[in-house]
C-alpha cells in the first residue's frame, strides 16, 4: 500500500510540472468531472446552474475551485504519506458537510491522471503514472477509513 521512496519522488517530480500551471488543470479537471459524471455536479449549489460547458470554461469560480482542489491534493501529496493533519479536515468536511461519497473520490482521481497524461505527456510516462496512481489510491483509501470513523457511509 504504501510507496517506496523513489515512487514518491515520481509523484513529486511530476507535481512540480503541474504546479506553474496549476488554475488550468484544476478547471479542466473539474468540467471534465461534471461532463463525465453528471451527478458530480448536483453536489455543488454554486455550480448547479452550469449547463454548457462553455459556461463552465467561462466561469471563474470553476477555475477558482479547481485550483483549492488541486492545491490542497498537492500538500497531501508532499507529505509523503504522512497526511493525517491534512486529510482529517478534508474528511470532515467531505463526510459531513459537502457528502461526497469515495466512488466520487474515485472518478476525479481517475480524471486527474487523465488531464496530467494530456497536459505533460513528454514527463508523464508509465512509471510516474502508476506511482502517481498509486498515491492517489492511499489518498483514497484514508479518506475512506476517516469516513467510516465519521460514521459516513461513503
Ligand atoms: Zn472537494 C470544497 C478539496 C474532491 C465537492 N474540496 C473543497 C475544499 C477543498 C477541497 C480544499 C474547500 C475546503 C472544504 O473542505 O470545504 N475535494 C478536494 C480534494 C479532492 C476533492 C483534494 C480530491 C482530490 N470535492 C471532491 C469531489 C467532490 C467535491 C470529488 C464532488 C463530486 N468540495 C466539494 C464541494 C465543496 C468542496 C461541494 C464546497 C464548495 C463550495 O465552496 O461551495
Amino acid at each position: 500500500m504504501g510507496l517506496t521512496d523513489q515512487e514518491w519522488q515520481k509523484v513529486l517530480d511530476i507535481w512540480g510540472k503541474v504546479e506553474p500551471d496549476l488554475p488550468a488543470h484544476g478547471q479542466e479537471v473539474i468540467i471534465r468531472l461534471f461532463q463525465n459524471h453528471p451527478e458530480t455536479q448536483d453536489k455543488f449549489d454554486k455550480f448547479k446552474n452550469l449547463k454548457s460547458v462553455d459556461e463552465m470554461r467561462n466561469s471563474e469560480e470553476i477555475k477558482k475551485h479547481g485550483t483549492t482542489v488541486l492545491t490542497a491534493l498537492g500538500k497531501i501529496l508532499k507529505q509523503k504519506g504522512n497526511h493525517e493533519a491534512e486529510l482529517t479536515p478534508l474528511a470532515q468536511s467531505h463526510a459531513n458537510k459537502h457528502k461526497i461519497p469515495v466512488k466520487y473520490l474515485e472518478f476525479i482521481c481517475e480524471i486527474i491522471v487523465g488531464v496530467m497524461a494530456e497536459n505533460q505527456a513528454a514527463a508523464f510516462g508509465p512509471d510516474s503514472q502508476a506511482a502517481m496512481r498509486k498515491a492517489l489510491e492511499l489518498f483514497r483509501n484514508d479518506m475512506a477509513s476517516k469516513y467510516k470513523e465519521l460514521g459516513f457511509q461513503g
